[in-house]
């Protein structure tokens, strides 16, 4: 393209060509200077801007919103974790490029040892144009259809193709290597990945070489088109394509237009045109020939090597604002584009190329800013930690690059602590990281899925735990030796609302001891309190405990004006007790962390009683002793007459249902029912269980004060499901699986994981990070792998123990139609226990588990509101309206 008035000078053999006009006066020559170097500078609003747009523009493309367009891709890579410094092997890598035409292809050694690095061994070919301009979106790590060419790149019949299978082709045609490609990575992976794992996770990759571009780990459940709601991907934004007109237009000059239409792909990239490796030296030579023409540099003189394009390269621009041997290598660059700079002219074209640099440094800030953002709002944080990989030849060459663009990150993002790690060799070992970690995560995966896969019950096996609890009942029933003892309850009515009267009420065996004041009239009010029973006293002796139950009730009586009067009371002991009568019940062996001595083989009214004659002055009418499942089930029973079974799933677990006479072998009578407390806790302690016990179980049963009994309650209920969490993580944890094989003191410490946190843990709106925060509470240093393998450990334990649960629920109520010869059965079921009321999915499936076994059975599951206690009281109002009803 000519330029006005030019004459022909020879120098060397390049033909300078000079204006003939006069050149302008220095006045004119430093506005010239200004007004094109104005250009570049770009503000703080500017840059706020086109942080926001381009922060919108992820936020709608990660939502997979199609119109407008976004102006950015943000496509997952199916790259889920960072490395964990554990990663070990060899790993061919291809990078094809990263630096223009050319392919390098390195072997890579991971030794998995903190601080030992194999250096890659590599080799560079260059890809000839022919090649280059010769006849990839991820869906998965190893499969990636490229969407289209860029950096010079024109490859036909690529575009639009897997470029994996592409590659697999390839090298079957060639017929002479075995390789299995097993990742393809974008090279912000690759730079983010080649991160030495530090003090700060490296949870970002920045790329400026040829081109550029930026990944982060995103939240899984922020990606929709990846329909995940648990873990971390990386995103690779390609924030080369960002075009808002809006937020750039303003900061496009004229000679980002021209580079742009002269380019191979005028109108796409624009932001990358701005910034990349590229396109740089191209921008200072557009500048600096607008400048000579302008008579402004050069003396008016341009060269055909200036006027060439491509002729200024990025390591020229960087070499020119090299601080100390800048000026000499400006002399030396311009003498081989034919030109004779003069003392100011290199001063100026250190000034373009600051000014170019400078504005690319900081509109990459701006971008970085918006994924720093985007990565906060993600992690919902009011601040961020986070270190982010560079790579590319721009961080590692230019001489200010890399520090203007952590000013203007500090600048635009002031609450996120950034700090650069230039990335070694990110494209090498960064992929081999890629690969490795790929290769761990399923190492890892196959033995979590090893490790819980007993956990994972299928129908058959639910459906024989059914069958062999139906068989237990039975043999319950008969009084014949079976792990279900079957205990007769001696209620054998619900109430019929006719009750009246106050009613005392103890409720001991759960989580907490209360003392209850019961009045029943048209409804029922109830004044309690809660009172604690130190380990000391409930692994104590028996007087010592009961002595301590009559004090609480002494209390209980003072504090509610009760003192001196003798109330009927109903004593909801949650304890396996052979009942001989309504008021009679002995206790046949302790449970849940009780120990109490001299209790067990006893009749536990007398020893309350005893412990009440000991205290003097102290009246009280025990008139009868319920097990917590009886008084769940007349609590709700009392709301829903068909409510016939009664369940607790809390510290312990236990079940009881209204049977037939005729089928309560050791009682009279064959007519009417009674109320049955299955104490199903000591289901399988004569071993039909055995085949769903695991390894973690019998750790479990053998650290616990009772082994050998209650192993259906120890694979079910809140005393033990931590446990066996905790087990299970020792074991990951041994297997290198969790906490990078590194074994956690704080771990090894009995019921330190309670069984809370599962619910906490499972709950659906806890993000990935509360769960890390619990787990950081615990003293636990875990990243969020660990985090989700966690949570995956603690859904198998609650999820085996929710359809065990359920089993046994399906056995009761297919008992109860079978009983009454029905096709179909109706029946609630009162249910209380801290675990089946807190746990986000416990009770969900346990309703599931019984549809699946008794189709035939319509089950309401009534979430008791009061307790047992109110039930107890229940017991005793009609033990009292019935005793009435035989005194007149
Ligand atoms: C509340 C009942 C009580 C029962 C307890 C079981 O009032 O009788 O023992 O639920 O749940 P936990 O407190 O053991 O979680
Ligand atoms: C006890 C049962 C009680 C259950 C729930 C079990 O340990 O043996 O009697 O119903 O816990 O509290």
């Amino acid at each position: 393209m000519d330029s006005i008035g030019s004459s022909g000078l020879r120098q060397g053999e390049e033909t300078l060509s000079c204006s003939e006009e006069g050149l302008p006066g220095p006045s004119d020559s430093s506005e010239l200077v200004q007004e094109c170097l104005q250009q570049f500078k770009v503000t703080r609003a500017q840059l706020q801007q086109i942080q926001a747009s381009l922060l919108g523009s992820m936020e709608q493309a990660l939502r997979g919103q199609a119109s407008p367009a976004p102006a950015v891709r943000m496509l997952p890579t199916y790259v889920g974790s960072t490395p964990h410094g554990t990663e070990q092997g060899d790993f061919v890598v291809l990078e094809l490029g990263a630096t223009g035409a050319s392919l390098r292809v390195l072997w890579v050694t991971l030794t998995g040892i903190e601080g030992h690095r194999v250096e890659p061994r590599s080799q560079e070919f260059v890809i000839p144009q022919e090649v280059m301009l010769g006849a990839g979106q991820q869906t998965g790590l190893d499969r990636s259809t490229l969407i289209s060419w860029t950096k010079g790149f024109r490859c036909s019949g690529v575009e639009g193709q897997d470029v994996v299978q592409l590659l697999r082709d390839a090298i079957r045609r060639q017929g002479a290597y075995n390789i299995d490609v097993v990742a393809v990575v974008n090279d912000t992976v690759g730079t983010m990945m080649g991160c030495e794992p530090g003090v700060r996770p490296c949870e970002v990759g920045l790329v400026v070489d040829t081109g550029t571009n930026a990944c982060y780990m995103e939240e899984a459940r922020h990606v929709a088109v990846l329909d995940e709601d648990r873990g971390r991907v990386c995103v690779s934004v390609e924030w080369g394509s960002f075009s808002d007109d809006g937020a750039l237009g303003p900061v496009l000059t004229t000679f980002d237009h021209t580079l742009d239409h002269e380019s191979l792909n005028p109108g796409a990239q624009r932001f990358e045109k701005m910034i990349g490796g590229l396109y740089l030296g191209e921008l200072v030579r557009l500048v600096l020939a607008h400048l000579a023409r302008c008579g402004v540099l050069f003396g008016g003189c341009t060269s055909p090597a200036l006027l060439s394009q491509g002729s200024i390269l990025l390591e020229h621009v960087a070499e020119m604002e090299d601080p100390s041997t800048g000026a000499a290598r400006v002399h030396a660059i311009l003498q081989d584009l034919g030109l004779s700079p003069g003392a100011s002219d290199v001063e100026l074209v250190q000034h373009v190329c600051a000014a170019v640099c400078t504005r690319a440094a900081q509109l990459c800030a701006a971008a970085l800013a918006a994924v720093l953002s985007c990565l906060q709002h993600s992690r919902e944080q009011q601040t961020l930690q986070v270190a982010v990989a560079t790579g590319g030849r721009v961080c590692e060459r230019h001489p200010r690059f890399c520090s203007v663009l952590q000013g203007t990150v500090m600048l635009l993002a002031p609450e996120c602590d950034v700090s650069l790690i230039p990335s070694v060799d990110g494209g090498g070992r960064g992929v081999a990281m890629v690969t490795a970690v790929a290769a761990r995560l399923a190492a890892h995966r196959r033995l979590l899925e090893e490790t819980l896969a007993p956990f994972r019950l299928n129908h058959d096996q639910l459906a024989a735990v059914q069958a062999q609890m139906r068989k237990a009942m039975a043999k319950g029933l008969r009084g014949e030796a079976s792990s279900l003892r079957m205990l007769p309850t001696f209620v054998r009515a619900t109430p019929d609302g006719s009750e009246r009267g106050d009613f005392l009420a103890l409720d001991l065996g759960g989580t907490n001891f209360r003392v209850l004041l019961v009045r029943v009239t048209t409804g029922v009010q109830i004044t309690s309190e809660i009172y604690s029973i130190p380990e000391t006293v409930a692994q104590g002796s028996g007087q010592q405990l009961f002595d301590h139950i009559v004090d609480c009730i002494v209390d209980f009586q003072q504090k509610q004006g009760l003192s001196g009067q003798s109330l009927p009371l109903g004593f909801t002991f949650s304890f396996p007790c052979r009942q001989l009568g309504l008021d009679q019940g002995i206790l046949l062996n302790w449970t849940k962390g009780f120990k109490a001595s001299d209790c067990e083989g006893q009749d536990v009214v007398s020893l309350l009683r005893e412990a009440i004659t000991r205290r003097q002055a102290v009246e009280l009418n025990v008139v009868a002793i319920v097990n917590d499942t009886v008084g769940t089930m007349m609590s709700c029973g009392y709301e829903d007459p068909r409510c016939e079974i009664g369940l607790i799933v809390g510290t312990g677990t236990n079940a009881c249902y209204m049977e037939e006479l005729r089928n309560v072998a050791g009682v009279p009578g064959d007519s009417g029912r009674m109320c049955i407390n299955m104490e199903w806790g000591a289901f399988g302690d004569d071993g039909s269980l055995a085949m769903l016990s695991t390894r973690f179980d019998a750790s479990v049963d053998q650290a616990s004060i009772n082994p050998g009994k209650q192993r259906f309650e120890k694979m079910i209920s809140g005393m033990y499901l931590g446990e066996i969490v905790r087990h299970i993580l020792l074991h990951l944890t041994s297997l290198g699986v969790l906490f990078r094989g590194q074994q956690i003191q704080r771990l090894q410490t009995r019921d330190i994981f309670k069984t809370k946190f599962l619910s906490e843990i499972e709950s659906d709106s806890l993000a990935l990070r509360q769960v890390r925060a619990i787990l950081e509470d615990l003293g636990l240093p875990l990243t969020s792998d660990d985090a989700l393998m966690v949570l995956e450990v603690c859904q198998a334990v609650s999820q085996r123990a929710a359809q065990l649960c359920g089993a046994g629920v399906a056995a009761v109520v297919e008992k109860i139609r079978e009983n009454r010869g029905l096709e179909e059965l109706a029946v609630s079921v009162g249910v209380d226990g801290t675990l089946y009321k807190l746990h986000p999915r416990f009770s969900s499936l346990v309703a599931a588990t019984v549809r699946e076994l008794a189709p035939r059975c319509v089950v309401t599951f009534l979430q008791s509101e009061d307790g047992s206690g109110k039930g107890a009281a229940l017991v005793t109002a009609v033990a009292c309206r019935l005793a009435q009803l035989t005194r007149v």
